[in-house]
């Protein structure tokens, strides 16, 4: 199949999903042709069949606002004419799921019909969508896609209650390639960071609000008092800065460090032993599951899809939001005992298993093949 993949190209997970997807449908045949403003960070090299048309938004002294979801679907009408894409699939909502209507709207009228699948990632939907702003042309394009996945059963539920949705909302859980995230520890490596065999806390995550980093720092002043241990915190974003402050005035912060963003996660889960994931919010939480493909355990909040992936007890523990108490206790409970620990990690790697690549790409391909029969059958009847 010829396939489009529209996202933002950036850390967040889902621009890491929709580029995880394109390159693991490439490897099985499938020409994939991103649409994007810049190319997806996950993309590195070259691939013979995979293909990155830009997305440039020319500039104009009377635009306060350059209309970015006008380039981006005159951009999807030339990749879609000039390389006879048979479907497009548009990651996150706003505005691509509206931007791919208009497109599709262009080229019905040339007589050409390319479907449009839409899937839903979180803040698409429980923060930027729910918003009177956006929430008209959110529902209309999501009503009109051909067809409408989620990434988790909670984000699912959460658009039914927040949308009036007229169509079924198909759960395809996000995915990771287990055994790239199976790596040995690189000694020398843990030696520099915990040169006294300390404990490894890791979070990695955009910085924003959502994802409640101070809470983080809380959790590890609690851990580090009564457990030598050193925090890697991975990332950048508008909190960052809120967070060094914090570390400044912390007698923890000696064993806290500021990677940054970083492309290399497999490396640092390597090292690491506990992942740590206190959000207000998560539709999914990627980053957990990639950790537990490297089997480390996650200490993580209850909040949205997060229970499905991270089960309490199993894989790791899951507290209330804000409860940096319990998390900590959880922590240190899990430190302190050896065989629940190991199990934690058993469980953690047998758990991202079942979210392996292999399982979960084949569900998008159905999908796509499905929405192409139905497109025949509807062309045929009319
Ligand atoms: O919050 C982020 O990390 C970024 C955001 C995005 O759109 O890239 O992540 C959302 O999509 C990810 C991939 O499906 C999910 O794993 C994250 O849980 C989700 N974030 C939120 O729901 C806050």
């Amino acid at each position: 199949m010829n396939i489009g993949i529209v996202c933002y190209p950036t850390f967040g997970g889902s621009g890491v999903l929709a580029t995880e997807l394109g390159k693991a449908l490439s490897e099985k045949g499938h020409n994939i042709h991103f649409i994007t403003y810049q190319q997806p960070v996950r993309l590195g090299g070259f691939h013979t069949n995979i293909f990155y048309h830009e997305v440039r938004v020319p500039t104009y002294p009377l635009f306060d606002y350059p209309p970015y979801e006008t380039a981006l679907a005159s951009t999807m009408v030339d990749v879609i004419l000039n390389n006879n894409l048979d479907i497009l699939h548009v990651h996150y909502a706003i505005p691509h799921a509206s931007a791919a209507y208009m497109a599709r709207q262009i080229l019905l009228k040339q007589g050409i019909e390319i479907p449009v699948i839409t899937t839903l990632h979180g803040t698409d939907i429980t923060l930027v969508g729910r918003d009177k702003t956006y929430s008209p042309v959110v529902t209309f394009s999501m009503n009109e896609s051909a067809a409408l996945t989620a990434v988790s059963k909670n984000l699912r539920d959460e658009t039914y209650k927040n949308f009036k949705i007229e169509r079924e909302i198909e759960v395809i859980y996000n995915f990771v390639d287990a055994k790239r995230f199976n790596k040995k520890a690189l000694t020398p490596f843990r030696q520099v960071i915990a040169p006294n065999g300390e404990r490894i806390l890791l979070h990695a995550s955009n910085f924003r609000k959502v994802k409640r980093v101070d809470d983080v720092m809380r959790i590890f002043e609690i851990v580090n008092a009564k457990v030598p241990s050193k925090l890697l915190l991975v990332g950048d974003g508008p909190e960052r800065s809120t967070v060094e402050a914090m570390c400044r005035e912390s007698d923890a912060c000696k064993d806290i460090r500021f990677l940054g963003r970083q492309e290399e996660m497999e490396d640092i889960l390597a090292v690491s032993d506990l992942f740590i994931l206190p959000s207000e919010y998560e539709s999914f939480g990627l980053v957990a599951l990639e950790a537990m493909a490297a089997e480390v355990p996650v200490i993580s909040t209850n909040a949205g899809g997060l229970p499905e992936i991270n089960i309490d007890g199993v894989t790791g523990f899951t507290s209330k939001v804000g409860d940096v108490q319990s998390m900590a206790n959880h922590t240190l409970k899990i430190f302190s005992d050896p065989v629940l620990f190991e199990n934690l990690k058993k469980n953690a790697l047998a758990q991202a298993q079942k979210f392996d690549i292999d399982n979960i790409v084949p569900q998008y391909e159905n999908l796509y093949r499905r929405v192409l029969e139905e497109k025949s059958t509807t062309v045929a009847v009319k």
